[in-house]
């Protein structure tokens, strides 16, 4: 199977998630100003919608859509999510919550045309709802309960994207989460594969 990423985006979400699933992967990495491969082919043809991640299982099926993803990788190598209960859609709640609360309002610090202004709302934004992420790890010791999901994978993107980008503070117990994934072996080895250290 293929994972096509970019390094330190979403898609090393998914790169963590396969390691700690401990699933077979190739790395493919994708130029997003130039839809291309580092192989020079068309990214497009991969996946139309142009960004990362995608994967491509070694039947040739292309799966996009960061939440797919991770769940596939949960439900195919039946780790990183309860298999049923509520706790499993805790793990997807959070995953939504990330997804669509913290990743979405990080936009204006990618856009080198976002204006001041949309960068300070964005940063009120985010500092509102790392609030709540703050009360989930006061009560659980993972951001979904007390199991390491795929929804700590996904958060730790954000919170590198806080720490080591652009310089928004995170409240202590989502600081301590963030520094005690970063000390997984599996989080090592993604920033490793991915040229970050
Ligand atoms: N809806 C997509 C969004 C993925 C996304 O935002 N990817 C970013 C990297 S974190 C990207 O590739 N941006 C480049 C682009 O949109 O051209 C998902 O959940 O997978």
């Amino acid at each position: 199977m293929k994972l096509y990423y970019t390094p330190a985006t979403c898609a090393m979400a998914d790169h963590i998630a396969l390691i700690e699933a401990g699933m077979d992967y190739e790395l493919v990495k994708v130029d997003l100003k130039a839809k291309t491969t580092e192989d020079g082919a068309d990214y497009l043809a991969v996946n139309p919608k142009g960004y990362v991640p995608a994967i491509a299982l070694d039947d040739g099926t292309v799966l996009t859509e960061n939440m797919a993803i991770l769940n596939w990788i949960a439900d195919t190598s039946g780790t990183l999510m309860p298999a049923d209960g509520i706790g499993r859609y805790r793990v997807i709640e959070a995953t939504s919550y990330i997804a669509g609360e913290l990743h979405k309002n990080f936009k204006p610090f990618f856009n080198p045309n976002a204006s001041e202004l949309e960068r300070d709302e964005a940063r009120k934004m985010l500092t509102k709802r790392y609030a709540l992420i703050e009360t989930m790890l006061t009560e659980n010791a993972y951001v979904a309960g007390d199991m390491f999901t795929v929804a700590d994978c996904y958060l730790f993107v954000t919170m590198n994207w806080a720490v080591n980008k652009f310089d928004i503070e995170l409240p202590p117990q989502v600081m301590a989460h963030f520094n005690r994934l970063g000390a997984r072996d599996s989080v090592q080895q993604a920033m490793r594969e991915e040229g970050l250290v």
